[in-house]
């Protein structure tokens, strides 16, 4: 499943039994391991054989990672204007239902695999064409800038979203601390290369056949929008791995795969720099990824969403797609002078 799976949205292939994302929902696939264990009379077997065994038999089937990666409450401010205007998606989904494909391209990889992702040495270096580049560790990050809680909609360009209250700071307080030159003109930034703690690098079509380190980039006046967030934690605690854990990128008027995560090094360019899905897939994935119900992906239409942990247990409720996510009005005005449908 999760090899073939690498190779639905990356490159036009796609094999006759695979259902769609909208088919298989997390709870379907959680169902099955349960029947799974059933069948096989392992329940009735339960009562018998010892606990780690048992434990043993669900780490198989990946329900349960055996350590848990502990995450800690954050402080920080509340401030109005972000505060949730819709319904939250709950944790358990936020954190069960992941894009990382280092750590593997089904939706329930990244929360399997990476329980023992280790952050702690971390390095963010903020170099390029600042006054005064800057490396910040995990303690920095969490303390030598006023934290926010953000709620904001992120919406994959597989068609589904969700609303996180995400913990963090604007990305414009961090390169304002450095200083950007006159010249820069984009902000390049690049995921952690650690193939021992990252099985989706070690193994081409386990990591969706991305070339790693997986790349984002932003022009300098996307990256100095307020709305570009740096994100340490979610509902009030520092990320867990799955969800980029120590440092991500959230930017909530484009598509979910600008907001890369467990970032090591952000670099500010003179110059539009690569990005992951853009190499894998330029005629599908374009560099500037903004939400757009009027522009289809060429393989499905991006006029509306699954909203996921809505709408009961096996079918999401479906929502239409807003342009720019729901926030033109704070990003519209950067691409007044853009046909948003040659540049996508
Ligand atoms: N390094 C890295 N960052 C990444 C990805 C990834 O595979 N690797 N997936 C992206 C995609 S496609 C989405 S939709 C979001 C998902 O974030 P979430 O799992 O916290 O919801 O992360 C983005 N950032
Ligand atoms: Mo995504």
């Amino acid at each position: 499943m999760a090899n073939n799976k690498a190779f639905t949205r990356g490159i036009r292939q796609q094999s006759q039994w695979q259902l769609p994302d909208n088919q298989v929902t997390p709870e379907a696939v959680f169902k099955d391991r349960r029947n799974i264990i059933k069948t096989l009379g392992l329940g009735a077997l339960g009562a018998s054989i010892p606990g780690q065994v048992q434990a043993g038999i669900f780490d198989l089937f990946g329900d349960k990672p055996a350590t848990p990666f502990l995450t800690h409450p954050l402080k920080f401010a509340k401030p109005e204007q972000y505060q949730p205007t819709q319904a939250l998606t709950p944790e358990s989904k936020v954190t069960r239902h992941n894009n990382f494909y280092e750590f593997g391209t089904s939706k329930s990889d990244p929360f399997e695999n990476a329980q023992d992702f280790s952050v702690n040495p971390w390095a963010l270096r903020i170099e390029g064409l600042v006054d005064n580049p800057l490396t910040l560790d995990a303690d920095d990050l969490a303390n030598m800038f006023a934290l926010e809680e953000r709620t904001y909609r992120l919406r994959c360009v597989e068609a589904w979203s969700m609303v996180v209250p995400w913990v963090g700071f604007s990305l414009a307080s961090l390169l304002k601390k450095v200083g950007v030159k006159s010249q820069a003109t984009h902000v390049a930034f690049e995921t952690l290369f650690d193939p021992e703690q990252m099985p989706g690098q070690r193994n081409r079509l386990m990591g969706g056949g991305i070339h790693y380190p997986y790349v984002e980039g932003l022009t300098i006046a996307e990256a100095m929008n307020e709305l570009s967030l740096m994100a340490v934690g979610l509902y009030g605690k520092t990320l867990p791995p799955q969800n980029g854990a120590p440092v991500r990128l959230v930017v909530p008027w484009k598509y979910g795969f600008k907001s890369i995560k467990s970032v090591v090094r952000i670099r500010v360019m003179d110059k539009q720099p690569p990005t992951s899905w853009n190499q894998l897939a330029p005629h599908e994935y374009g560099f500037y990824a903004n939400v757009n119900p009027g522009v289809d992906h060429p393989r499905w239409s991006q006029a509306t969403e699954r909203s996921i942990g809505e709408g009961g247990l096996f079918s999401a409720k479906r929502i239409k797609t807003l342009p720019f996510n729901g926030y033109g009005e704070q990003v519209a005005d950067l691409y007044a002078s853009l046909d948003l449908r040659r540049f996508y």
